[in-house]
């Protein structure tokens, strides 16, 4: 199975991506991304949300946010699945993907990786593979943000308990993740992402025999507006929220593999 050209190639959501109200970002030429190859002009916004400056949790309980000075916080503490941390000359972490127009957290809480969990759940056989779904009521910028049931890892978190959390909270099913397989850990190119904060997620998946999958009962709720089984064919896959069309091609070939 030979992985679709849109896999191949820079960050692009990361660099066209406007959510809730972002700042224009600065166009990145494709042969710009990389920090490594000088930028001259490149000159980014910064830009951090209310949301998250409000959320900040060294002033405020339950607070999400790092604080707005990011030598504060300890990075020998934080990892990237990705990649080993970069620091730019002010020495916060750098995205470990290049350049995305964009300074800040944007709508994100933390310095470098904010780490996410998501689940891949399939159900049938051969061509007529179905992937669970949610649309994200926040949309980001689009008509249809159908994506991967998911969610941010909470601080102490293991990945598999966040992503059956995150399972119940926006599609109202319990599944057993224990023995779901780890298909993808590493960068997500998430529109939120900026220069300095940036998303990853560890994506495991399950696969559900036919009458398993038809006695789920889906509820959206949460962060969804609803629940429901898309098709895994290449042009479906890449409506997909952020890179979700990626880590759902990784499934598609363990299944290939395993069936
Ligand atoms: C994506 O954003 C992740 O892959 C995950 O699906 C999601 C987590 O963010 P929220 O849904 O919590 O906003 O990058």
């Amino acid at each position: 199975m030979t992985s679709p050209d849109r896999f191949i190639g820079p960050h692009r959501n990361a660099r066209i991506g406007s959510a809730a109200g972002y700042p224009r970002r600065v166009t990145v030429p494709d042969d710009k991304v990389r920090f490594s190859v000088p930028f001259a002009a490149y000159a980014p916004t910064t830009f951090t949300a209310d949301v998250v400056l409000d959320n900040d949790r060294t002033v405020r309980e339950g607070g999400w946010a790092d604080p707005p000075d990011a030598h504060v916080v300890d990075f020998s503490q934080r990892q990237s699945l990705q990649a080993p941390l970069s620091f730019d000359d002010d020495g916060v972490p750098q995205n470990p993907e290049g350049r995305t127009g964009l300074r800040g957290r944007g709508l994100l809480g933390c310095w470098g990786p904010n780490h996410a969990a998501d689940t891949i759940v399939t159900r049938g056989h051969g061509d007529d593979v179905k992937v669970l779904c949610i649309r994200r009521r926040d949309r980001q910028g689009k008509a249809d943000a159908w994506a991967l049931p998911g969610g941010m890892v909470d601080a102490g978190e293991a990945p598999r308990i966040a992503a059956s959390r995150e399972l119940q909270e926006e599609v109202g099913i319990d599944l057993d993740l224990a023995a779901a397989t780890v298909v993808y850990a590493g960068y997500v190119d998430d529109p939120r992402n900026t220069d300095q904060a940036w998303m990853e997620t560890t994506a495991l998946h399950v696969h559900l025999d036919d009458d398993r999958a038809a006695a789920l009962r889906l509820s959206a709720g949460d962060d969804a507006d609803a629940a429901a089984w898309r098709p895994t064919d290449v042009e479906s896959l890449h409506t997909l929220y952020a890179n979700h069309s990626r880590l759902v091609w990784s499934a598609l070939q363990r299944l290939a593999t395993t069936t």
